[in-house]
């Protein structure tokens, strides 16, 4: 499976560095190379080494998103095509769904977003300790360590993406496709047209018969992906549907938002 449960080792909430950042970040990293096939080549103790330069001794204000880079090479990890699930405002549901149906992987299903998933951290400068005190809220300031990394992540895994993805969008805010998130600044900017065949937009509706595929926000989105020589559809669908498939999986629930 694709997809790995989060242990006991959830994270308590602080205003500074996650409590156990270490421990939980190569338990992450071990219990998911041991569940994933062809991840062995990984090795924990290298990786947290690299994620542990990528912004120790630096200013928490002042992490760019390239301090990840060297982090993000030490981890292996092939990403097939047709597999990517890319989502923005819709979390719960996007991640439910590539669990329940085990057919598409988030960032949050590799192994870089599995492990870094919900957790905080900083250093300060002049020292090579974690500050387990205070760090930078995500909008406190633009470069903060927590901040760079899953635009690095995200660049990254956008980057990978080939053959057929699909994108979930939420249908019931104004701006379903905002240029401000990250999907909308950074995976947008990344997807590859001599790679990816086809995006298929989807747009996650509460309200029955909305046509958010038609609103001005989509409609921007249109013009981004055929700028870039990007193929894609855009479909409406109905919340209640997908959680269909995400309560009864069954091998066609992968079908289920096509
Ligand atoms: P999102 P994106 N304060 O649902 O397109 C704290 O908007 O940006 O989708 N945390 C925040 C804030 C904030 N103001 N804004 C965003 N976040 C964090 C990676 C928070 O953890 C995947 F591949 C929230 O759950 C998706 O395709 C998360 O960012 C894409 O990027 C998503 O915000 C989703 O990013």
């Amino acid at each position: 499976s694709m997809s790995v449960q989060h242990g006991d080792n959830t994270p308590t909430t602080t205003k500074g560095t996650t409590t156990n950042l270490k421990t939980i970040v190569i338990e992450r990293c071990r219990d998911y190379i041991r569940t994933v096939p062809q991840m062995s080549s990984n090795n924990c103790d290298a990786i947290w080494e690299a994620f542990q330069n990528s912004f120790l001794g630096k200013d928490p204000c002042n992490v760019k998103v390239e301090d990840y880079d060297l982090f993000i090479t030490t981890v292996q990890q092939d990403i097939p095509c047709n597999k990517s699930l890319f989502w923005s405002k819709t979390s719960q549901i996007a991640h439910d769904f590539a669990k329940a149906t085990k057919c598409l992987m988030t960032l949050e299903d590799t192994l870089l977003g599995y492990m870094m998933d919900g957790l905080k951290w900083c250093g300060q400068q002049h020292s090579k300790e974690l500050n387990y005190t205070s760090c930078p809220g995500w909008i406190e300031c633009e470069f903060n360590p927590v901040r760079s990394f899953w635009r690095r992540a995200s660049a990254h895994f956008a980057e990978l993406a080939c053959g057929n993805v699909l994108v979930m969008l939420n249908g019931s805010i104004d701006t379903p496709f905002n240029k401000q998130s990250i999907f909308g600044s950074v995976e947008i900017k990344r997807f590859d047209s001599e790679k990816i065949n086809y995006i298929s937009i989807r747009v996650i509706d509460s309200l029955q018969d909305r046509v958010s595929c038609n609103s001005m926000s989509l409609e921007d989105l249109g013009k981004i992906l055929k700028n870039a020589s990007l193929n894609f559809d855009c479909k409406d669908i109905d919340k209640s549907e997908v959680e269909r498939c995400i309560n009864d999986p069954i091998p066609y629930s992968c079908d289920c938002v096509n």
